[in-house]
C-alpha cells in the first residue's frame, strides 16, 4: 500500500461526521474536542485545506437550554468548520435512539439488545438527508468526500445521486458485524446501498470488510470480485472498493508528552498519592457497555479475594469518562460498574486502603498520559471494539520499554498487536490468569514484547491510517 503522504491530486477535502471537532463550555468557550476521531484527522488535515462539517452539539430550538452558546467558529488557518443544526427532536431519534439504541448494540454483537423503532429510523433518514443536502449545497466541484462512522450511513448514496461529481469516501469506525448478526436488521437493505454510494468503504479490520462483502451479495444481489463491488446504474456502471484501514493514534505525540519532565513527575506523584503501591492496574474507556469495564472489575476483585493480589501493595485505578447519559442501558452500566466497585472496595479494603480507585470523569490529556506513565499493567478488556485507541496511547507513552498491555481479543487492535498478554473477556478465569503473568513477567519478557508493541503502534500511526485511505480513495477509480 502507498505510504507516502502526499496525495496524487489536490482535489478539495470535505470531511463529514456527526460531531465538529470543537466543543462548548462556559468556561472555555468553543475549544477542541477530545477523543479519537478529532485527534486522528486533526494532524492530517493540518497540512491541507479542509471543510469539516457536523453538528456543533447546539440545538437549534428556540426554548433549549444550550441556545445560550454562541455560533461556532467557522475555523483558523487551512482548517473551515460548516455547522450542521439539529432539533432536540432529530438528536433524540437519529443519535440516541437509531444511532446508539439500534445501530451500535448491533454492530457490537448485539451484546445488549437492540431496540428498532421505525419512527427512529426515519428521523435517521431525515438527519442523513439534512447532512447530504448541506454537503451537495457547499462542497467544492469534484471534491473528495469522506463521511464518518455509523450515525451517516446513508450519506453516501444520497449525496451521489445529488452530486455526481463527487468522490466520496466511507469510513466506519466501529465493528461491522458477521450476517447472522447483521441480518436482523429492519433497514438492512438501505444501509448496505447507502454505503455502496461510496467509492471506497474502509473498516478497522479485514473481517469486517469480508463481513461487508458477504451481506452485499447476500441482500443486494450483487456478486463482490475480490475486494470490488461493481454497482449498475443509468449512467453506467461503478467499482466500490472495499478494504480495511486499521485506525492509529499520534504515536509520537504521545511518546513527547510522556517523555516531558512535568509528566514524569506528575506520574510520579499519582504513585505516591495512590499510597506508594508495588503494582498499579489502569483501565481508561468512555462508560460504554461495550468496554468489558465489569469484566476487568470482576477479574481484579477475584484476584484479591484469592490472594494473588496484595491489596496492601497493589492499586487498580479505572477512569470511566461519562458518555450517552441519556441513553437508558448507559445508566444501566454505570450503576453495575458502581455496584461492582463499592462491594469490591467494601469486601476487600481496609480503613486507609482503597483496592479500587473509581473516576467517572473526564480527564485532561496531560493527566491521563501521566496515568499512562505511572501504570504497570494496563487492562483492555473489551467485549467488542471497532479498534481500541487507549491500548495504542498506552504503549506509545511506554518510553522505556517497560509495562504490559492486557488486551482482549476482540478489538480491531488485537489483530496487529498479539505481543499483547491476549484475553477472551468472557473467560473471567483466562483474564484472570493472564493480568497474573502480565504483573509478574521477567523484565527482560516485558520488554520483548513491548518493543514489539511499540514497533507496530509508530509504524502504522494515524498519519499513515489517513494518507492510505485518502490516496486509495483519490486513485481508486
Ligand atoms: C471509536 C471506536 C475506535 C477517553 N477518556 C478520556 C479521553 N479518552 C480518549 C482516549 C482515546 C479516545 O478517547 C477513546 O478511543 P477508543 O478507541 O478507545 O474508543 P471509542 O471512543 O469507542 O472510539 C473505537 C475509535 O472510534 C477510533 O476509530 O478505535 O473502536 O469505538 O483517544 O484517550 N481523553 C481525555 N480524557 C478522558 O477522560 N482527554
Amino acid at each position: 500500500m502507498d505510504t507516502t503522504h502526499d496525495f496524487e491530486s489536490e482535489r478539495p477535502l470535505v470531511v463529514v461526521a456527526n460531531r465538529l471537532p470543537i466543543e462548548y463550555d462556559e468556561a472555555e468557550g468553543w475549544h477542541p474536542a477530545p477523543g479519537g476521531l478529532v485527534a486522528a484527522l486533526e494532524s492530517v488535515l493540518r497540512d491541507r485545506e479542509a471543510l469539516w462539517i457536523g453538528w456543533s452539539g447546539r440545538f437549534e430550538d428556540p426554548d433549549s437550554d444550550a441556545e445560550q452558546a454562541p455560533p461556532p467558529p467557522t475555523g483558523t488557518g487551512s482548517l473551515k468548520l460548516d455547522e450542521v443544526p439539529l432539533t432536540h427532536a432529530e438528536v433524540e431519534g437519529y443519535y440516541e435512539g437509531c444511532s446508539n439504541g439500534a445501530i451500535w448494540p448491533l454492530y457490537h454483537d448485539a451484546i445488549v439488545t437492540p431496540i428498532y423503532h421505525r419512527t427512529q429510523f426515519q428521523a435517521y433518514r431525515r438527519v442523513n438527508e439534512k447532512f447530504a443536502r448541506h454537503v451537495a449545497e457547499v462542497a467544492p466541484p469534484e471534491a473528495v468526500v469522506w463521511v464518518h462512522d455509523y450515525q451517516l450511513q446513508l450519506v453516501p448514496r444520497m449525496l451521489r445521486q445529488m452530486r455526481p461529481d463527487l468522490r466520496i469516501g466511507f469510513f466506519l469506525h466501529i465493528p461491522f458485524p458477521p450476517v447472522e448478526i447483521f441480518s436482523q436488521l429492519p433497514w438492512r437493505r438501505q444501509i448496505l446501498e447507502g454505503l455502496l454510494g461510496s467509492d471506497l468503504v474502509g473498516f478497522q479490520t479485514k473481517e469486517a470488510a469480508l463481513n461487508f462483502l458477504r451481506l452485499v451479495q447476500k441482500y443486494v444481489a450483487l456478486r463482490p470480485g475480490g475486494d470490488r463491488v461493481v454497482v449498475d446504474e443509468l449512467s453506467g456502471s461503478r467499482t466500490v472498493r472495499v478494504e480495511a484501514f486499521p485506525i492509529g493514534i499520534r504515536a509520537q505525540d504521545f511518546a513527547e508528552l510522556a517523555a516531558d519532565p512535568a509528566t514524569i513527575e506528575r506520574a510520579a506523584q499519582i504513585r505516591a498519592d495512590l499510597g506508594d503501591p508495588e503494582l498499579i492496574l489502569l483501565g481508561v474507556d468512555r462508560l460504554d457497555y461495550t468496554k468489558g469495564i465489569d469484566v476487568r472489575i470482576r477479574a481484579v476483585t477475584e484476584l484479591f479475594q484469592d490472594e494473588d493480589l496484595d491489596p496492601d501493595s497493589t492499586v487498580f485505578v479505572q477512569v470511566a469518562t461519562p458518555s450517552r447519559e441519556n441513553v437508558e442501558e448507559y445508566q444501566r452500566i454505570r450503576d453495575d460498574v458502581e455496584l461492582l466497585v463499592s462491594r469490591a472496595n467494601g469486601d476487600i479494603g481496609k480503613l486507609g486502603t482503597t483496592p479500587i480507585h473509581y473516576l467517572h470523569q473526564p480527564m485532561r490529556r496531560d493527566e491521563l498520559t501521566a496515568m499512562y506513565v505511572a501504570a504497570d499493567v494496563m487492562l483492555v478488556t473489551p467485549l467488542r471494539d471497532g479498534m481500541n485507541l487507549v491500548c495504542k496511547e498506552y504503549v506509545a507513552c511506554r518510553t522505556e520499554e517497560d509495562g504490559a498491555l492486557v488486551l482482549s481479543e476482540f478489538t480491531g487492535a488485537a489483530h496487529q498487536m498479539s505481543d499483547a498478554w491476549l484475553v477472551n473477556p468472557y473467560d473471567i478465569d483466562g483474564v484472570k490468569r493472564s493480568i497474573l503473568d502480565a504483573a509478574q513477567s521477567a523484565p527482560q519478557e516485558s520488554a520483548r514484547r513491548m518493543s514489539a508493541l511499540r514497533h507496530g503502534v509508530f509504524e502504522h500511526d494515524v498519519e499513515r491510517w489517513a494518507s492510505d485511505f485518502l490516496n486509495r480513495l483519490q486513485g481508486s477509480l
